[in-house]
């Protein structure tokens, strides 16, 4: 029987991240990555995906953003596979198409051990002090390399960056939810393993 919650610590010369996951938990959160919207998606993606989820982060952004947002996807992507285990029972897949307002997602899960992502998403590229909307596809590629999931993407609307994104990790969170959910007793492919 797979653990269903976990912690990961990481840590390297550019960043540090612990992360504490439970699949089944009741949209807890506790984030703290230094990036306060980036804070904000977080939340929103255990809040909607109804996971326990508990980061703290930080890292060189001195430089810029790019080597923590990538490790905060490596250690979330590490806690998701961590918590899956041997994967009996699990739905496998999940999708969700997510409004916010004028913005609308679609999100596709297989929980496949092929790591793939393709991600469709474009932002307007005003610029903004605060956060760097290209870093989310970064983010995304790095959770996919650790949890080795096929994850798909797509932006079907959308005008405003904070809301696309918002529509995106809400999206995540209700799609992963359904792909982790226990549906049954065995492995859910007809190789018997994934
Ligand atoms: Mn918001």
């Amino acid at each position: 029987m797979a653990m269903r919650k976990t912690n990961i610590s990481r840590k390297t010369k550019e960043t540090k991240v612990s992360v504490y996951l439970n699949l089944d938990g009741k949209g807890k959160y506790d984030i703290k990555t230094t990036l306060p919207f980036f804070d904000h998606m977080l939340s929103a993606f255990a809040k909607h995906g109804l996971f326990d989820l508990k980061i703290v982060a930080r890292g060189d952004r001195e430089i810029d953003d790019h080597h923590l947002l990538e490790d905060i996807g490596l250690s979330l992507g590490m806690a998701v596979r961590k918590c899956l285990g041997n994967k009996k029972g699990i739905g496998r897949y999940g999708n969700f198409l997510m409004p916010m307002d004028e913005a609308l997602s679609y999100v596709v899960i297989d929980i496949s051990d092929r790591p793939h992502l393709k991600y469709n998403v474009r932002f307007n590229k005003t610029y903004d002090e605060k956060f760097n909307f290209d870093l989310i596809e970064d983010f995304f590629q790095a959770l996919v390399a650790e949890s080795k999931i096929t994850l798909h993407i797509a932006m079907k609307s959308g005008r405003n960056n904070h809301h696309i994104a918002e529509a995106v990790f809400k999206g995540f969170g209700k799609a992963l939810s359904m792909a982790v959910a226990i549906k049954g007793k065995g492995v859910p492919s007809t190789k018997g393993k994934l």
